[in-house]
């Protein structure tokens, strides 16, 4: 670790370990005239982290000159001008500054803040509207293709741990039960009317930061901005904020619907972006986050079948509690309509 701080010029500082994300490691850095946060990207899941620093490069570029006032969080340059460096035995790293007076929530317990969030997150691809999301490159192959992810659980069926497989064997029915899903996807991203914008593709609240007033100040976390499909941000706020536990939950009674923060999401959200979404867009709130539910526990219960080799595992089924819980989620959206 002093090798990597001393590449940024930081011999005094300390670490410690911050942030709730599954996939990066992240830390927060005390040094004497300021802090920052440090962060290991995996490149397991991100094959060319360059292109997360050529992405976000380009954004803040667009940004700082149309839109100074924005709080855009860039990571820093190192002694060597880099804003990544490669270290051959511990991987890429990046660091940026610390936004003081900020914090992030792990959950949502108020519609103002589901509000806020909503409203951060369609501001942010609202502010980048005038710039060609075809410049971005692809930080993971196709990320939010339902297909895929689809077809991805199919091969972990077949492929997967066996023993796996037959205790999740009531889990993987329920969701072929729910295939229709897929299909619905395939039509609905098959027409013109549903635009690809410049989309965040992690809209969970740890990726807002947040000021002392409760108001929203700006969207971290920005590997996975790609073009794509509005349904993925709000899906994902959807799938995030409408209950009132994560997908940690192992108590299952305790995933409720919150009718009155899917309304703040869809009201913070059109707020900003109400101007630039089709009509066929806007009928596709609801749908969007089944979507999102739907494809996070063919995630989770793939990766379960795949030995958690993915999202890692903190206790023996893990990975298979995680799935249940968001198809548990997802029955509880059904039940809305
Ligand atoms: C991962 O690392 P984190 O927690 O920000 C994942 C998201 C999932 C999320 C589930 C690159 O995000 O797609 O929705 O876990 N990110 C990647 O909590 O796979
Ligand atoms: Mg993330």
């Amino acid at each position: 670790m002093q090798e990597i701080l001393s590449s940024f010029a930081l011999t005094e500082a300390k670490l410690e370990p911050f942030g709730s994300g599954l996939i990066n490691r992240t830390w927060k850095v005390y040094a004497p005239e300021r802090n920052y946060i440090l962060q290991k990207i995996n490149s397991d899941v991100f094959k060319q982290p360059q292109s997360i620093a050529y992405n976000v490069r380009l954004v803040a570029d667009y940004l700082q000159k149309n839109y100074p006032g924005y709080p855009f969080v860039s990571p820093l340059n190192a002694v060597s001008g880099d804003d990544i460096i490669f270290y051959k035995k511990n991987g890429w790293f990046r660091l940026m500054p610390f936004v003081e007076d900020s914090f992030t929530l792990d959950v949502v317990t108020t519609p103002e803040q589901a509000y806020e969030a909503a409203r951060q997150f369609g501001k942010f691809t609202r502010l980048l509207s005038g710039f060609d999301s075809a410049k971005l490159k692809i930080t993971i192959p196709q990320f939010h293709d339902l297909s895929l992810r689809y077809q991805q659980f199919l091969d972990a069926i077949v492929n997967g741990n066996m023993k796996r497989k037959r205790e999740s064997n009531d889990l993987i029915n329920e969701l072929f039960d729910h295939k229709s899903i897929v299909k619905q996807y395939q039509f609905i991203v098959s027409n013109p009317e549903c635009k690809l914008r410049v989309t965040h593709h992690d809209t969970k609240i740890s990726n807002v930061l947040f000021d002392h007033n409760g108001k929203g100040v700006c969207v971290i976390d920005l590997d996975t901005i790609m073009s794509g499909y509005f349904i993925s941000d709000v899906g994902d706020m959807m799938r995030t904020y409408i209950s009132p536990v994560s997908e940690e939950e192992g108590d299952f009674d305790q995933i409720v619907i919150r009718r009155d923060f899917y309304l703040s999401i869809v009201e913070g959200y059109s707020d900003e972006m109400k101007d630039q979404l089709t009509a066929t867009e806007k009928k596709q709130f609801m749908f969007s986050g089944k979507f999102m539910t739907y494809m996070q526990a063919l995630r989770f219960l793939t990766d379960y079948l795949n030995d958690d080799a993915y999202y890692g595992a903190r206790y023996e089924g893990h990975n298979l509690v995680r799935a249940k819980n968001q198809m548990v989620l997802l029955t509880r959206l059904n039940e809305i309509e």
